[in-house]
């Protein structure tokens, strides 16, 4: 018997990409989906011959390994996504439909794929990717007045912000269960009206930044400030959105912030958003990594926090 996996990336853009297939083509299958930074999924599954496999919003680069055991097995495979792909493979049960430009994401490819059939759960998803001008061009056929898109930008950023953490311990709902909450809704109206789990989901996120934006900084100068969040889930839920908002709220300066760890703190970096120029460059010598305007550190040994100030004030001054 055929079984069907569905492995999506559990922020708002890998759960709306599936919604919107579902809605289409409804289907009982298996789940597989995580934290919004836990991509290796399809080394979780052991797919069997004639299974299928759909894949939504996770890299092929770092899924091309466990993508070629389960082609071997003879499972078909659908692949949706908009991160750096590395090298497609090619195989007669692969269908590959990637897009790589920056104003796209995955429920959008998804979207192209059905015809536009389920257009309205694509703006959610770019609006939670934070891709408003894509979102508000999807949506223009579908005459919507300023109070609906704002609501429905509500939605994707709070469906977004539910991916945040370290691990789904640390998440408000497993995105599996949130996903299929939202799949009772085809209407996205409906789900802001009428489920419960939306207001949850919105007070949580506005809950964790109160938090944040209530814990003193370190550092705060014009050129760049430091934050310290406790060991807490919700600091690991909020730090890169914590950051995120710093950054806009500050464009000129540069934020660290740090959350503790049993063992040290994880780093977020922001360059100032007006010269995003650094972050990766500091977060390197820490063993991070990232982009020139945002990075990140997975661990910073406990001792290490005095050398990594130096640094991020030798870097932002
Ligand atoms: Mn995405």
């Amino acid at each position: 018997m055929t079984v069907f996996y569905d492995v999506f990336n559990g922020d708002a853009d890998g759960i709306c990409a599936l919604h919107q297939l579902r809605l289409t083509e409804p289907r009982a299958s298996v789940l597989v989906t995580g934290v919004k930074r836990d991509i290796a999924l399809l080394e979780h599954i052991e797919a069997q011959a004639g299974d299928e496999l759909t894949v939504l919003d996770i890299s092929l680069a770092r899924n091309a390994e466990a993508l070629r055991k389960q082609l071997e097995r003879g499972a078909t495979c659908r692949y949706f996504d908009h991160h750096c792909a590395g090298e497609t493979p090619s195989h007669p049960n692969l269908k590959v439909f990637i897009d790589t430009a920056p104003d796209v994401c995955t429920s959008l490819i998804v979207d192209r794929y059905l015809d536009g059939r389920q257009r309205i759960w694509a703006v959610v998803a770019a609006f939670g990717d934070n891709l408003a001008a894509s979102a508000r061009q999807a949506a223009t056929p579908l005459k919507l007045n300023e109070r609906q898109l704002a609501q429905l930008r509500e939605l994707g950023e709070a469906i977004n912000y539910n991916a945040y953490g370290d691990s789904v311990d640390d998440l408000n709902y497993h995105p599996a269960d949130l996903y299929q909450t939202l799949a009772r809704y085809a209407d996205p109206f409906q789900f802001i009206g009428g489920e419960p789990v939306f207001d949850i989901l919105r007070s949580a996120r506005a809950d964790d930044l109160y938090s944040a934006g209530e814990t003193a900084p370190r550092i705060a100068t014009a050129a760049c400030a430091l934050y310290v969040l406790p060991d807490a889930a919700w600091s690991r839920r909020v730090s890169g959105p914590f950051a995120n908002r710093l950054a806009q709220q500050h464009p000129r300066r540069a934020h660290a912030v740090l959350t503790a760890k049993a063992d040290g703190f994880s780093i977020s970096v922001r360059a100032p958003l007006a010269d995003p120029r650094g972050a990766a460059e500091v977060c390197r010598a820490f063993g991070g990594g990232g982009r020139a305007g945002a990075g990140g550190v997975d661990l910073l040994p406990e001792q290490e926090y005095a050398r990594f100030v130096a640094a991020f004030r030798q870097a932002f001054g």
